[in-house]
């Protein structure tokens, strides 16, 4: 399954690294690409969207059009 979710609150390459990090402590081998600039998060992955959406959530960042 591949995500892109637009993720606002990302500022620099170490949010990028943050969100990674979470989303491998889901997913140990998923593919995730963080454009910081364009504030995107690309994964590809096995998990549930849900997983992945909570892990970043629980990262501290927020995913438009996601409570
Ligand atoms: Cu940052």
């Amino acid at each position: 399954m591949a995500l892109k979710l637009k993720v606002p609150n990302i500022a620099c390459d170490g949010c990028a690294e943050t969100i990674t990090e979470s989303i491998r402590i889901v997913e140990p081998d998923a593919k995730v690409d963080v454009d910081v600039k364009n504030k995107t998060v690309t994964v590809e992955s096995e998990a549930s969207e849900e997983s992945i959406k909570q892990a970043i959530v629980a990262a501290g960042y927020t995913i438009e059009g996601y409570q």
